[in-house]
């Protein structure tokens, strides 16, 4: 299969273009780093070094006699994605090319409006090339299950039967998100499932949960694969800022009780998730949503659970609750339907012992490039920690 992947650079999008290329598909990687930019914006360097694109893909070829190309460029100019598609003829399009974080999408007015038109206008250009010049295309696209929130309900696959007044209609699944990083991520649904409407378009919406993990089989075959692993406040996410921290010396940062759950999974089966979604296409008109996790865990427990592991290292891990800057239940119920994905059979790979242990000893060698000023959350969600005060013109506007 021709697979084109945006954000080919990123933590999960170079993985998965080893994995995918290593399974004798012909990959194609596009990015246009520019989050290396907002890292270095925000001094969140990913734990181990990252070579660029280019050099991993040369790399690559060098290891494995497998070829990567490489298409470097912005997904928010139209003509390029255009050029793209036209270019590569992917049969399918793998899409991780967005703002990935919520607290950066937090930090202030014009966070927000970025990360927003960012993605949102990334994702319509990508739906516009492909009604144009790839119209058979499969896009798979990293969506959140954070699109979601919380809801007293179970949370079902997208959609929801609903009976209303005596009729029966089956509906996308309310949206409650959480920043306006996951808002994004929605309204992105909303334009995938019209174009999907209107056009005939085939699209897998992945509502993917928070993934741990550092290795994969291909990233352990030379030390130039190494994906960018982050544990900063603003691109690392929980279980891996946890192993960080333990590894660091510095208390588990649990925002607010703790008790607040997520859907989590291992990078590993992030990969196997894709290649199931690639392998079993939506069929033309088509707009599926599948929920991407493995298992749920609260944040009290995965910090638990870190400080066990690390206890057995001889760290000695505190835990320290945190006023929670993100505004978000911390109780909750959470039973979220994920069904697809097993019965195209993906088989979990759940969190044990071993791989946080694997985990804080690959990260205790790398110690010494832990920054410690990146570690606690400065990015609040009722006010953001960057906003700057604006002047309001006499129309009341920004
Ligand atoms: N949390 C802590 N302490 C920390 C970091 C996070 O208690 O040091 C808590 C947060 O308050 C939140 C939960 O952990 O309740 C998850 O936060 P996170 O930073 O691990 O993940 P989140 O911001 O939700 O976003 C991440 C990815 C995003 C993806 C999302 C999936 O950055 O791209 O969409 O996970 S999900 O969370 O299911 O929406």
């Amino acid at each position: 299969m021709r697979i084109l992947i945006l954000g080919g650079d990123g933590y999960l999008g170079w993985p998965t273009g080893m994995y995918l290329s290593q399974r004798g598909h012909d990959v194609a990687l596009l990015d246009n780093f520019s989050k290396r930019d907002w890292e270095a914006e925000v001094g969140g360097t990913p734990l181990f070094p990252v070579a660029p694109l280019a050099e991993r893909a040369r790399a690559w070829q060098e290891t494995t006699g497998k070829k990567f190309r490489v298409f470097t460029g912005d997904l928010r100019e139209y003509e390029f994605v255009h050029q793209t598609l036209e270019d590569f003829a992917p049969d399918a399009i793998v899409h991780y090319g967005e703002q990935p974080s919520a607290p950066y999408s937090m930090m202030d007015h014009d966070h927000a409006v970025f990360s927003q038109v960012n993605n949102v206008a990334g994702t319509l250009h990508v739906l516009w090339a492909m009604k144009r010049v790839a119209p058979k295309c499969h896009l798979v696209k990293l969506g959140t299950l954070g699109e979601y929130g919380t809801p007293n309900i179970d949370i079902e696959e997208g959609f929801l039967e609903v009976e209303h007044k005596g009729r029966k209609d089956r509906l996308p699944f309310p949206k409650q998100p959480g920043s306006f990083y996951h808002l994004s991520k929605v309204h992105d649904s909303h334009n995938i499932q019209f174009a999907c409407r209107i056009w005939k378009l085939a699209s897998t919406d992945l509502n993917q949960g928070v993934v741990y993990g550092i290795e994969t089989d291909e990233s352990k075959l030379d030390p130039r694969f190494e994906t960018s692993f982050h544990y900063d406040a603003i691109f690392g996410t929980a279980l891996n800022r946890f192993c960080v921290q333990a590894i660091a010396g510095v208390p588990l940062t649990i925002y607010g009780k703790g008790a607040q759950k997520r859907g989590f999974l291992n990078i590993r089966d992030t990969l196997r998730c894709v290649e199931l979604a690639l392998e079993n296409p939506a069929k033309p008109g088509e707009f599926r949503v599948f929920n991407q996790f493995t298992e749920i865990f609260s944040i009290a427990q995965l910090a638990q659970m870190v400080a066990a592991e690390a206890g057995k290292l001889g760290f000695q891990v505190k835990v320290d609750h945190l006023p929670n800057p993100r505004i978000e239940m911390e109780e909750h119920y959470y039973n979220v339907v994920h069904d697809h994905l097993l019965g195209l059979g993906l088989k979990p790979r759940y969190l044990s012992d071993e791989l946080i242990d694997s985990m804080l000893k690959k990260i205790a060698a790398a110690r010494s490039r832990i920054r410690m000023e990146t570690i606690l959350p400065q990015v609040s969600w009722s006010s953001g920690a960057g906003e700057r005060e604006r002047v309001v013109t006499s129309t009341g506007g920004r």
